[in-house]
């Protein structure tokens, strides 16, 4: 279970969380056409700070467009629903999850005139793979499940329904006793976690994969703009499963995940099986930014005030 807050903000109205409720006929829940962000908000000395707010909420616009979707707020609007949602919960550091859903009215598969609703619900939440997995690692299965074709799942979308693969590939990791999947691409190439972007290291050079068949991930690209202020070259390539194998280090991003090291991948140990200092580096530095504690990327901060 998560922990309630107090209010949830839906279409221009902030309600109790409790009565925060759509009706079974909620067409998204039959059909899964909705699109949606996850979003955090970390405490700083000048108080919350939301990481990234205007990229988040310029990709759920993205992802709407693309699925025909007008969302009927401007995406000014979306974030200042965001800002009042975590100031009225009193909340220091959260999750937020903006939620765009096609409400009741016709069925079948050509919703027309169905109404599109926004909700925004936050919450606190912790390490998403635990507080173990981002101190020590986290160990990996390649999922049998891969990751749907590109004319598919448009991978530039973030949408409810594409998150069915993603529960199976991460249920069968986790009943095979690990912590994460990872999904390989149509033509079999690594393409990403059940709710994260790849990247592994070898030597001083870090890899990712190009965004081909992959959600466009804000922390990904946090990430490589740290690393490259940081004089890491990035190689954006394609690689298989057997590359990540023997890379000396590899890590997760995500916006819950945040930088969750890999320490083994299919019962083969990544480099010294610990977070190797590639992985560390980027991931101090992450927190440090997101805590508020970097000058240079302050700009990535939103206050709440
Ligand atoms: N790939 C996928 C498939 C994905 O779902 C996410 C985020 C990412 C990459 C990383 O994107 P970004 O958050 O912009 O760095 N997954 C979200 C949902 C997690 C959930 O369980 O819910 C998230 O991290 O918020």
């Amino acid at each position: 279970m998560i922990e309630k807050t107090e209010k949830i903000w839906i279409n221009g109205k902030l309600v109790p969380w409790d009565e925060a409720k759509v009706h079974v006929l909620t067409h998204t829940l039959h059909y899964g056409l909705g699109v949606f962000e996850g979003i955090r908000c970390y405490n700083t000395d000048k108080g919350p700070a939301v990481f990234r707010l205007s990229e988040h909420v310029k990709r759920l616009f993205d992802s709407a467009k693309i699925f025909l979707m007008e969302i009927p707020f401007s995406q000014e609007e979306i974030q200042n629903a965001i800002l009042e949602t975590i100031k009225v919960n009193n909340v220091k550091e959260c999750y937020i999850r903006p939620l765009v859903f096609i409400g009741e009215g016709a069925m079948g598969l050509y919703p027309e005139g169905n109404p599109i609703n926004v909700a925004i619900a936050v919450w606190p939440w912790g390490a998403y793979l635990g507080d173990d997995g981002l101190k020590n690692g986290i160990r990996v299965k390649t999922s049998s499940f891969i990751r749907n074709h590109v004319n598919s799942n448009m991978s530039r979308g973030k949408v409810c329904g594409y998150y069915v693969t993603s529960q199976l590939a991460k249920k069968e990791a986790i009943a095979c006793g690990y912590n994460e999947a990872l999904l390989l691409d149509t033509e079999g190439y690594v393409s990403e976690g059940s709710g994260e972007n790849i990247f592994i290291v070898r030597g001083r050079t870090l890899k990712t994969t190009p965004l081909t068949s992959i959600l466009e991930g804000i922390t990904r690209e946090s990430i490589i703009t740290i690393a490259r202020d940081e004089g890491i070259d990035i190689i954006f390539e394609r690689f298989t499963r057997d590359e990540v194998y023997i890379a000396d280090e590899a890590f997760f991003t995500g916006t819950a995940a945040e930088i969750t090291p890999i320490r083994e991948l299919d019962g083969r140990s990544i480099g010294s099986g610990k977070p190797g200092p590639v992985t560390r580096l980027l991931q101090e530095k992450f927190f440090s930014i997101v805590k508020g504690k970097e000058e240079k990327y302050l700009h990535w901060l939103t206050l709440v005030k």
